[in-house]
């Protein structure tokens, strides 16, 4: 079989998660592969060993110019900014510019629900699986939350479904959308990667910007950064909002969530809901409206809504002990992310944040945890920051602690009967950790021992 990649010289950056299963894919089709990642090869083992059957040019230590451009197709891994020397230059030499998502949705046979927002992304992404799973179709779950899907595309079939998690990295390069597109909210992010909010929210657009009649969107009626985004798809919109009833949405009235594509019905009361926080009421509306849109009947949503509990690291109760609830809350990376995370709880919060700021501005932040906080517990190489702001916005109790155990240590000792113990940084994990994920499971083992040890 001939393939646009068959004999292609194609030049992947990035020997990670996306890198290793396009490199795979590629050389499967016959294209001479390079991959080239800034990390020297003994820190790059396990991603090597999955790749060494593999016939594979590798360049190793450097991403250098001349592997960009001579190229017939640069594939680019999410972690790659676009401003880099090496990506301008294959602009400028005209070589196009891909990526594993993008190679993914263009030649996935099957219908795909695109899931992109702030936060919330892979929970909705989650939860839009689950509902899916119920049938009548096979569900393929993967993209930024951990599973690149290029490699399963031999076993997808036209009358299988695909939920696709794509963050604005992956979005920046996108010049067609999925069929279902999905928009759970916006708030600053990334703006360590992104020029500026501008730049952020219209990557982000790009899940709807090139939907098509018959296609359908889905975004949030209550926040005015999504709303904008109905401006100019072909698809149709569907709304989800937790404030006012919609026509062809997914509304909250009273302390229900009613589905109106249709015959306006009642999916379950929010007190049946698994997942805690006003914000996942907001997830569980958009997944209702994309997995009817996918074919899900409202029983299966409904079972899913009854049953789905969240994912490791967002919003995890890890332990309860003596009146103390432990959540792990790790894949907070940023202030909105924190936020919402601090008005999940009706108790008392003993708050562990900090680690590596991206820059993004802490006022609010500071001001929804003075109010909602009793005690701050913080840590890490931007800690000092956010340790002046809790101050300056009037919250007496803030701790600075050296490590993120001693941190942790102090949190366990200052709870008390009804409080919550919450990590949820709002920064960054790289100054301490490989990521987010070591940081959730560093505390989860941390919090275990600890609690043993009282
Ligand atoms: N590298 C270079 N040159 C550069 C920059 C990086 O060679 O200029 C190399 C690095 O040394 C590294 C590799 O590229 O070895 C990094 O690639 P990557 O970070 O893109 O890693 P992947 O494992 O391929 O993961 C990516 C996503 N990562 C990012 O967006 C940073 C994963 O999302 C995603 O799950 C995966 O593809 C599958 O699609 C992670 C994430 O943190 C979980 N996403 C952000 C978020 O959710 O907030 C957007």
């Amino acid at each position: 079989m001939s393939d646009r990649y068959t004999g292609a010289n194609a030049t992947i950056i990035g020997l990670a998660r996306e890198g290793t299963a396009l490199a795979r894919y590629l050389a499967g089709l016959g294209a001479r592969v390079t991959v080239s990642d800034l990390r020297p090869p003994s820190e790059l083992g396990p991603a090597l060993r999955q790749i060494a059957d593999l016939p594979i040019h590798l360049v190793l230590g450097v991403n250098r110019v001349e592997d960009a451009v001579q190229a017939d197709a640069l594939f680019l891994s999410p972690g790659v900014p676009l401003n880099t020397p090496v990506v301008k230059a294959a602009q400028a030499a005209g070589v196009p510019i891909v990526s594993e998502p993008l190679l993914f949705c263009e030649r996935c046979p099957a219908p795909i629900v695109g899931v992109t927002g702030s936060s919330g992304k892979s929970t909705t992404t989650s939860l839009i699986g689950e509902m899916l799973r119920g049938g009548p179709h096979r569900v393929w779950v993967g993209g930024n939350i951990g599973v690149p899907l290029i490699g399963y595309l031999d076993a997808i079939t036209p009358n299988d479904r695909v939920v696709l998690e794509l963050s604005s990295f992956q979005l920046a390069l996108f010049n067609r959308s999925p069929a279902i597109a999905v928009v759970t909210n916006l708030s600053p992010d990334h703006l360590d990667r992104h020029a500026s909010l501008e730049e952020y929210y219209e990557a982000k657009r790009n899940i709807v910007r090139f939907q098509q009649p018959g296609n359908v969107a889905i975004l949030n009626r209550d926040d005015p950064n999504v709303v904008r985004f109905a401006d100019g798809p072909l698809s149709e919109i569907r709304w989800f909002s937790l404030k006012e009833p919609v026509e062809r949405g997914a509304y909250l009235a009273g302390n229900a969530l009613w589905l109106s594509v249709g015959e306006p019905r009642k999916l379950v009361d929010v007190t049946e809901l698994k997942l805690v926080g006003r914000h996942n009421v907001a997830n569980a509306l958009a997944a209702a409206l994309a997995a009817e849109a996918a074919g899900a009947s409202d029983d299966a949503i409904r079972t899913a809504l009854r049953s789905f509990s969240g994912i490791k690291h967002r919003l995890e109760i890890v332990k309860e002990l003596d009146g103390v609830v432990y959540v792990n809350d790790s894949i907070s990376t940023s202030p909105a992310r924190a936020i919402a995370a601090l008005e999940s709880f009706e108790r008392p919060v003993i708050w562990l944040a900090g680690g590596r700021s991206k820059r993004l501005p802490i006022g609010e932040l500071v001001t929804v945890a003075a109010r909602r906080v009793k005690r701050a517990v913080i840590y890490g190489e931007d800690g000092p920051a956010l340790c002046a702001g809790l101050v300056a916005a009037g919250l007496s109790s803030v701790d600075e602690c050296d490590s993120f155990e001693g941190a942790v240590r102090r949190a366990i000792e200052a709870a008390e009967p009804g409080d919550v113990v919450l990590l949820s940084p709002a920064c960054a994990s790289f100054d301490q950790f490989r990521d987010y994920e070591e940081r959730g499971e560093a505390f989860r083992d941390l919090v275990r021992r600890m609690t043993e040890e009282r």
